[in-house]
């Protein structure tokens, strides 16, 4: 009886012993989806395949592709949750694209990256003096598109871009000898000038959230993880371990190539200048309709976007290829909700709004066929007024010059001549107790405090006494300013090489009855630091001068900005921002990323504010 049951089994059944893993992949039937994904692997004109997922709604024909090329997983970005539904299984920011089933959606890895083939290089550079290859991500994107059009039967063959970030990067890049089928962009928060004033520094300045980001970015081809910390507050984590090159050093950092390229070009040399993508798109008329996205609060990439509009528009003579959007947002907050940032509050959902009224009327207009959207060629929200604002051009404002005072006073007369202590202030600024650039404990990994940094209450630091602090009367009427701030600071220093940050801050009167924590606060409507070695180059760091009053040109983040009657304008000035930024030494070294413990020295700093030294900011003014 035992030998026939065991027949039995043999005949009819699966025998018991077996693999309940099995040798080909499972593959779950998809019951009542509404999309179709396929995974495909993209060949590149040096052979190397590129992982591509490509969703595409049941029975859709004739529709246009929307692409995004990220360094960040697209099996993952296509999958938001594991939904039946394409709206569900595609980001927040797509819902208004594909909510009607009007878009094919593709997500490529980058190469190099999660499941594509090749090399990955850090923003790879254009082919050229940096890139001595046949490939870079314009040819990538070009390779790619032309696949997508031959290949996928769904499609009209006409193809939009649109991401944030790297993936804002990967679309700028698009735009270099663009594929004819690419007929629409949309680079949101690029990262376009990694030393001027996106991710790597700012001015020069180092920012050391940077480490985490390149462990877990390049430790390995798929995910990774940020450094390991051995405390709980990173402000001390990074001071007890010296400079950035200790503490690269002290983690294992020196294994990874891009902090090497990033450690052997602290200056603005070639590696940078020929990287910055502003300049690249300046130097060709812009094909495609561009529209160019970011955020006036936006902690990562404050510059790509702006600039990059500001170096095309001169070439687009017939006004309809260049397109600028500011909103009121943080670093990729266009593609989620934007109801408010930290405390502060919008009329309303600020991105989702956008994302429906004008983002996808001008991909339809380009994409679809459809009627021509009413996109204004400058939108951009003021916050002072909680509202948008559309501009035929930008900048607005003219230059009217906001002049430091004696005895902390601010305003647009410009000071009388002054001698000795009466001409300045001075702060003491000690590399042991840098200025924290948010109350600690402090973490990197934080979002909730790394997303809304820029707006946080400047009070926390306004009475330390390495920070000096200018202020106007209460206003009698609306002051609006749109365009960029640019500071004109003389300032000395005993050391010979300082970091000197300016912030531009609105103070909101003492009561605020409708929102009472907003009494009193100080919202930075712009704020930014300056490597003092640059003062005269950007490519060639000098030592500076001690003891002597010197100009300090930059400039601020871009502004659309009313400061309300009973708000004051406030200047706030100091020396460090730690550790966000990498200190300086204060003592001119050849390279700051390997500056010694001996090096590290006080310094006494004077900002002045009188006659010909006087320092100021000169606001792009609106007047009535
Ligand atoms: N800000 C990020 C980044 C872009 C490019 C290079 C390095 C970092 C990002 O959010 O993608």
């Amino acid at each position: 009886a035992v030998a026939a049951f065991g027949a039995t089994l043999a005949n009819a059944q699966t025998a018991p012993m077996t693999p309940d893993v099995t040798a080909s992949k499972f593959v779950q039937t998809q019951v009542n989806y509404d999309y179709e994904k396929r995974v495909v692997m993209i060949p590149m004109r040096d052979g190397t395949k590129l992982y591509t997922v490509i969703v595409i709604p049941k029975g859709g024909k004739n529709l246009p592709i929307l692409l995004t090329r990220t360094p960040y997983n697209a099996a993952k970005r296509a999958a938001r949750a594991d939904s039946p539904r394409m709206i569900g299984a595609l980001p927040q920011g797509d819902e208004v694209f594909v909510a009607d089933g009007g878009y094919i959606r593709v997500f490529q890895d980058i190469r190099g990256k999660y499941g594509s083939e090749g090399d990955y290089v850090m923003t790879r550079p254009l082919k050229g003096p940096l890139n001595s290859s046949e490939v870079d991500h314009s040819t990538d994107a070009y390779d790619t598109i032309d696949w997508l059009v031959k290949n996928v039967p769904e499609t009209n063959g006409k193809v939009g871009m649109l991401g944030s970030s790297y993936e804002g990067f990967t679309v700028v890049m698009a735009l270099v000898n663009p594929h004819p089928a690419l007929k629409v962009a949309a680079p949101m928060s690029p990262m376009v000038d990694g030393w001027m004033g996106d991710d790597w520094f700012h001015h020069g300045a180092f920012r050391q959230p940077n480490f985490d980001y390149i462990t877990g970015q390049t430790g390995q081809h798929g995910p990774g993880e940020g450094v390991q910390r051995q405390g709980y507050d990173d402000y001390s984590n990074f001071l007890k371990e010296g400079s950035a090159g200790d503490y690269a050093k002290n983690h294992g950092l020196d294994q990874l190539p891009f902090w090497k390229k990033v450690s052997e070009h602290p200056a603005y040399d070639k590696f940078w200048s020929e990287q910055a993508l502003d300049k690249t798109m300046a130097a060709q008329p812009l094909k495609v309709p561009t529209m160019w996205i970011q955020g006036l609060w936006d902690q990562e990439d404050m510059w790509g976007a702006v600039h990059s509009y500001a170096a095309v528009e001169p070439k687009d003579v017939n006004n309809d290829k260049n397109y600028l959007v500011l909103g009121p947002w943080r670093h990729s907050q266009v593609n989620y909700d934007a109801y408010n940032l930290g405390v502060f509050k919008w009329d309303g959902d600020t991105a989702t709004q956008f994302r429906r009224d004008v983002l996808r009327p001008f991909f339809d207009q380009y994409l679809k066929d459809g009627p021509k959207a009413d996109t204004p060629p400058v939108l951009i929200y003021d916050p002072g007024q909680n509202k948008w604002n559309r501009y035929a051009t930008w900048p607005q404002g003219k230059t009217k010059n906001l002049y430091l005072e004696a005895n902390g006073g601010l305003g647009f007369t410009p000071p009388a001549a002054a001698k000795g202590a009466a001409a300045y202030d001075e702060y003491v600024s000690d590399p042991a107790k840098p200025v924290p650039y948010i109350p600690r404990p402090l973490q990197f990994s934080d979002r909730g405090r790394w997303t809304t940094w820029l707006v946080s209450d400047q009070r926390g630091v306004v009475d330390r006494p390495d920070v000096v602090t200018y202020m106007t009367e209460p206003l009698k009427e609306p002051l609006k300013i749109a365009g960029v701030p640019k500071v004109n600071l003389v300032a000395s220093t005993s050391g010979t090489d300082s970091d000197w940050v300016v912030k531009l801050i609105d103070v909101y009167p003492d009561e605020v009855p409708s929102q009472p924590e907003l009494g009193g606060y100080q919202l930075a409507v712009g704020m930014d630091i300056f490597r003092g070695r640059y003062r005269e180059s950007f490519s060639d760091p000098k030592a500076i001068k001690p003891n002597a009053p010197l100009k300090y040109q930059f400039i601020l983040p871009t502004a659309n900005y009313t400061f309300q009657p009973g708000h004051r304008i406030m200047v706030q000035v100091q020396s460090s921002w730690f550790p966000l930024y990498d200190r300086n030494p204060q003592t001119f070294v050849p390279n700051i990323f390997f500056a010694k413990p001996s090096d590290y020295v006080k310094a006494t700093q004077r900002v002045f504010h009188a006659g010909a030294d006087a320092s100021f900011i000169e606001l792009p003014v609106v007047e009535k």
